[in-house]
């Protein structure tokens, strides 16, 4: 069987066109027009670069970098091998520095050791790295959501909500999605079961599902569960450490013929919902407590660029707060925080 020559001709030239592309063909014409004065570059490394969450981030570290003048190099990481791979690229790229939102924090220490290795700083964001210890790598600057207290809002918003429909205890459960080997995801989700609990929801009227992955077939899979084992809860109300976590849980609702005025859903991050919050009907999804992703891709990617230009370290720990958003005012929010034309 013969084969045509061609397609080996392509790949040679891709990979020769690849090789061309040197560190400098990548430096921004004002920087490389500058000599000596080369432009601070950083990288910014997200676990799940397909949730908008994360897209915010990166808007708002690309808001920054055009204020401030530096560059920002925007990589998934979506496991360990994907990590240590763009830290190699980053460094031979002449960045300095890195933000990261690991896919695991386990691999704290590896990230630290590699980072060192290459002469870049680090930074994390939202899931905070774990030491060989178990304990927090807090040597490493930390910016992340108030969890305990934005799960809380979330609780009180569902607790509020119920109250306004008039539903009874007996007849009303709560699901709570949970992820809890993430900290800031279990934080969230006790935060959630705390103000539940002060509202007056019983402890047996409230139901953890642990999903398995944190993305919408995980936690759909993980309510699904639930619902079966209580076939009885006429009303639900459904939470998680995301946005994420609980649209899953509401499809798994409607999957099992409940109606939208059954079901109180609460997300967090208030990113991933704005599709489903402009349905023209409304679905169980009844709002999210907001938390600006533009302000911490930005904030972060600040903090990386003076601590690479002035020397200023980082504060160790900044954690964000939330707002409770819904139907009635979602537009307005989002549209002030830039999340929304
Ligand atoms: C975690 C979650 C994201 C977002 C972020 C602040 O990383 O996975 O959805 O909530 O915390």
């Amino acid at each position: 069987m013969s084969k045509s020559p061609l397609p080996l001709l392509a790949a040679v030239l891709a990979l020769l066109a690849g090789c061309a592309k040197s560190p400098d063909s990548a430096t921004p014409a004002s920087a490389a027009a500058a000599p000596g004065a080369a432009k601070v570059k950083i990288g910014y490394l997200v676990k799940q670069p397909e949730e908008p969450w994360f897209q915010f981030e990166w808007k708002g570290a690309d808001q920054a970098a055009a204020q401030d003048g530096f560059e920002v190099v925007k990589l998934g990481a979506q496991d360990g091998g994907k990590v240590l791979a763009a830290i190699d690229s980053l460094a031979a790229n002449g960045a300095q520095g890195f933000v990261i939102c690991t896919p695991d924090v386990h691999l704290g220490p590896a990230i630290v050791a590699k980072a060192k290795a290459a002469g870049l700083k680090v930074i994390t964001v939202d899931d905070q790295f774990i030491g060989a210890d178990g304990k927090f790598l807090t040597e490493v600057p930390y910016l992340g959501m108030s969890a305990g207290k934005i799960g809380e809002a979330s609780g009180v918003a569902l607790a509020t909500e119920m109250k306004k429909r008039g539903w009874t205890a007996a007849d009303t459960g709560a699901c709570i999605i949970t992820f809890e080997e993430l900290d800031t995801a279990r934080n969230r989700t006790d935060g959630i079961i705390r103000a539940l609990t002060a509202a007056g929801l019983p402890a047996d009227r409230i139901f953890k599902a642990p999903q398995k992955t944190t993305d919408v077939p995980g936690s759909r899979d993980a309510a699904n569960i639930l619902l079966t084992q209580q076939p009885d809860v006429k009303h639900w109300l459904v939470a998680g450490m995301n946005d994420t976590a609980t649209l899953g849980a509401v499809r798994a609702t409607e999957g099992r013929g409940f109606a939208a005025a059954d079901i109180i859903g609460v997300g967090i991050n208030g990113t991933d919902c704005i599709d489903e919050l402009r349905k023209p009907t409304p679905t169980g999804f009844f709002g999210s407590v907001f938390v600006s992703a533009p302000g911490e891709g930005g904030q972060t990617s600040e903090m990386m660029y003076h601590w690479i230009k002035d020397g200023t370290a980082p504060a160790a720990d900044t954690r964000t707060a939330g707002t409770f958003i819904n139907r009635d005012n979602f537009e307005k929010v989002l549209k002030d925080a830039g999340i929304i034309p």
